[in-house]
């Protein structure tokens, strides 16, 4: 799997072919599962509801095998993703459920004198807040169900389990780094190596909140950055447990509108980005990783947004490794006030946006933290929700900058309070005229409007970036009067689109709306989605170019020669 590593454990991948069946009607409160019949098999990783057998069905499928454990020994169950909603039993017995599709989860396994045990995971894939309030029907993209990414099995020691590292970078100059440790005793030396060093006992420097915190100086560095995408590993051994994490040098900071990586100006270059494919829907494999970040790159880009939820962690490790720049956000699209309102829904926002934290604290390529993607931040009734995510990303994270990507523009009541400001805009799309000559030329006029109205607003030391900017264009409709959905008008949309951000020294960063085309509404709210996709992308949804890609990757491979 993805880092962390667990050198001193016992480690089963339990990816593989597992036993499956599905049901239409079955209630998600029945946990009878002794009756069931597997009548499938179905891969791990995967998406049922993308294989053809199950394509596009709703209900509960039910993912089952066995695995080996020594007797006697307690264990954990590791899922990198389950959704929609996930519960899991173990012989029969129910140990742990999950209710955030992309938020990666740990069950506990208690010891038997088994050494075959039997894990059944109940998968749902049915729109319903009362069980799941974190993904609504309206979303602009497919909510698949499924064992989307890894799984493995941990056989845990006995005492002195280590819960947590995380690494992050005091200084960039000097390589001085702070390593937090969650063990059940914060206060006992541990052994700990960077790289290939051996290892050096240590006693913590400091407790904070029960977790033992060593301040320590990689010898030999160059600094994390996109051109030099140096990484690290690093080993915390408690003599019964051992956990190996991996990390960059690097920091990154907002200042006079700018955001600065390792003290020196960067320009953000990128795309949003589905995790996304019609026929695995996001349940990626590796060599789809490896083929979005290459055409990324290709393109000219550094950046990336994860859009509107954490990626898999293998892509994360890739863009540490790659050098991309990372703006990773917890599930959300165009929450409103009653969701704000509705402590249940608050209580699990903040609990995915705090497991998102502690799952990606130690990637070097996530620079930016976002939560709820075009909520209702106009509104006074929205205050409380926002501002205690705000709090939560300081507290938990402070050494990464805070945003949302929001489409209330200037009546966005919040934007004092996050460090870049992040705005979701389609002048030119969704235009304002009817004049069908006119509307390419809204999107500078847009985008000046809303720098200036920033200014007004004592703004403008805050770094700006378009989160999302874009048009829809169906692969291979070429058509010469330029009209909306041709590949001719996203061409010529996205050429203006970025130069203007290329040229513009007060716009930090773009992140063009979106990479690959990808499954969405079906029905009748597919009516402004042509085949039922979300048509913006520059490549399609099997990666084929159309034509505004070679425009992106000209503009933006000029910028970086610059
Ligand atoms: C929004 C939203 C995207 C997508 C986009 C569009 O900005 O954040 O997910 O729906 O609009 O294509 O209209």
């Amino acid at each position: 799997m993805s880092f962390p590593a667990y050198p001193k454990r016992a480690v089963t991948s339990l990816n593989g072919v597992w036993q499956f069946t599905f049901s239409q009607t079955y209630a998600w409160a029945d946990e009878t599962i002794g009756a069931l019949t597997y009548d499938d098999l179905l891969p791990v990783p995967s998406a049922f509801d993308a294989m053809p057998a199950y394509n596009g069905k709703r209900g509960v499928g039910f993912y089952r095998r066995t695995f080996r454990c020594a007797p006697g020994r307690r264990g954990r169950l590791v899922f990198n993703a389950v959704g929609m909603v996930a519960k899991v039993f173990v012989d029969g017995q129910k140990v742990g459920e999950q209710a955030a599709a992309y938020t990666p989860f740990e069950v506990e396994v208690p010891a038997s004198e088994k050494a075959e045990r039997e894990v059944v995971v109940m998968v749902g894939n049915r729109f319903d807040t009362a069980i799941y309030p974190l993904h609504e029907i309206f979303f602009d993209f497919y909510a698949y169900g499924g064992i989307f990414r890894d799984v493995e099995f941990q056989v845990l020691p006995e005492q002195n389990l280590i819960d947590w590292v995380g690494v992050e970078t005091l200084d960039y100059q000097t390589g001085e780094i702070r390593v937090r440790v969650r063990t059940a005793d914060p206060a006992s030396s541990c052994a700990i190596s960077i790289d290939d060093e051996l290892p050096q006992p240590r006693t913590p420097d400091e407790r904070v909140d029960g977790e033992a915190v060593f301040r320590l100086k990689v010898a030999d560095f160059t600094a994390w950055s996109p051109e030099t995408p140096e990484l690290h590993t690093l080993t915390v051994d408690t003599g019964d447990d051992a956990v190996r994490v991996r990390f960059g040098i690097r920091q990154v900071a907002a200042e006079n509108g700018q955001i600065l990586l390792n003290g020196e100006p960067v320009k953000l270059l990128g795309y949003c980005r589905h995790e996304a494919h019609p026929q695995y829907g996001p349940a990626l494999p590796m060599a789809q990783l490896v083929a979005d970040l290459q055409l990324l790159r290709d393109s000219g880009c550094n950046f990336v947004r994860g859009s509107h939820y954490q990626q898999d962690p293998r892509f994360l490790d890739l863009c540490d490794e790659m050098g991309f720049l990372v703006f990773e956000e917890s599930l959300g699209w165009g929450q409103s006030c009653r969701h704000f309102t509705n402590p249940d829904f608050v209580a699990a926002q903040l609990k995915q946006t705090a497991d998102m934290i502690q799952s990606s604290y130690n990637h070097a390529s996530v620079i930016l933290r976002g939560f709820l993607n075009e909520g209702e931040s106009e509104s006074e009734e929205a205050r409380d929700c926002y501002e205690r995510l705000i709090r939560l990303c300081r507290q938990k994270d402070p050494r990464r900058l805070i945003t949302y990507a929001s489409n209330r523009e200037l009546r966005d009541l919040f934007l004092e309070q996050v460090d870049v400001v992040c705005f979701n805009i389609y002048p030119g799309w969704y235009a304002e005229s009817r004049d069908d000559e006119q509307p390419l030329g809204e999107i500078t006029s847009r985008i000046h409007r809303n720098l200036s109205g920033l200014k007004g607003r004592g703004l403008s030391d805050k770094p700006f970036i378009i989160s999302e900017i874009g048009a829809g264009a169906i692969y291979g409709w070429r058509d010469p009067i330029c009209a909306h959905w041709s590949e001719e008008y996203q061409r010529e949309y996205l050429r203006i689109v970025c130069q203007e951000v290329v040229d513009n020294e007060a716009i930090a960063g773009v992140a063009l709306w979106q990479f690959c085309d990808c499954r969405t509404y079906r029905g009748a709210g597919a009516l402004g989605r042509p085949r039922a996709f979300n048509n913006k992308g520059v490549v399609d949804e099997y990666r084929r170019p159309k034509l505004a890609y070679e425009t992106v990757k000209e503009i933006f491979r000029s910028y970086k020669e610059r």
